[in-house]
């Protein structure tokens, strides 16, 4: 199985939010094609943003940040829009990292789930190692998150039109550090599907036996 990170979609990190991405609600359509498309083969994780009010990295207190995605409101909450997979499907997990007043926190890899699991135990539990990164921002979240996974030895694609930066030049330094790193991109466009490891090819019996590959429309 693959895994698809839906990093940080949340309220005040698109426009009319504290920490406004320009374009981060343009990606938010592709986030939904991805998750439908990959939905079924993928273990999909969101991750949030879910700082405490008074966190060391906000302006107030010395910080670089505007206060943002502050636990349990409005603007930490995940846009509305974005698609969560289908009550019948279980396959997700919401993980919230930032919670350490003095940390940033911004690798999904410092993220825990409510029973205080980390992203790694998760993703090592279920033999995942391939991993599939959208969302926002690309040269913070997205890009600690990106360096984590090639740290722990994964397969990483990032999809370059299902994430949006604060900068233009910090986005593009970030970028070029990831695929330094050996972080692969690709476009909503490209066949995203071909890239999943291929599936030992044991059938169900009772089972259809195509293999689902190439573009998949719905
Ligand atoms: C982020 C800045 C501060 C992010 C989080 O999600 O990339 N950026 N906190
Ligand atoms: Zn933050």
């Amino acid at each position: 199985m693959v895994a698809l990170l839906v990093v940080d979609v949340q309220n005040d990190f698109v426009e009319g939010g504290a920490l406004a991405v320009k374009g981060g609600r343009a990606i938010i359509p592709r986030i939904n094609r991805l998750i439908e498309r990959l939905g079924g083969d993928a273990f999909i994780v969101y991750t949030m943003d879910w700082h405490p009010p008074h966190h060391s990295q906000f302006s107030p207190h010395g910080g670089p940040w505007p206060v943002h995605c502050v636990q349990g409101t409005t603007g930490a909450e995940l846009v509305p829009e974005l698609h969560r997979p289908g009550e019948t499907q279980k396959k997700h997990e919401v993980l919230r990292k930032g919670q350490h007043p003095q940390r940033d926190g911004y690798s999904a890899f410092e993220a825990t789930n409510a029973a205080g699991h980390s992203l790694e135990q998760i993703l090592k539990k279920k033999g995942i190692q391939t991993i599939f990164i959208c969302g926002l921002t690309t040269e913070y979240c997205v890009q600690a998150t990106a360096l984590d996974a090639k740290k722990a030895g994964m397969h990483v694609h990032v999809i370059r039109n299902a994430v949006a930066g604060i900068e233009p030049q910090t986005t593009e330094r970030a970028i070029a550090e990831m695929q330094a790193a050996g972080v692969e991109f690709h476009q909503t466009a490209d066949g995203i599907a071909e890239l999943l490891p291929k599936k030992p090819a044991k059938q169900v019996p009772g089972k259809r036996k195509t293999v689902r590959k190439g573009k998949v429309s719905r």
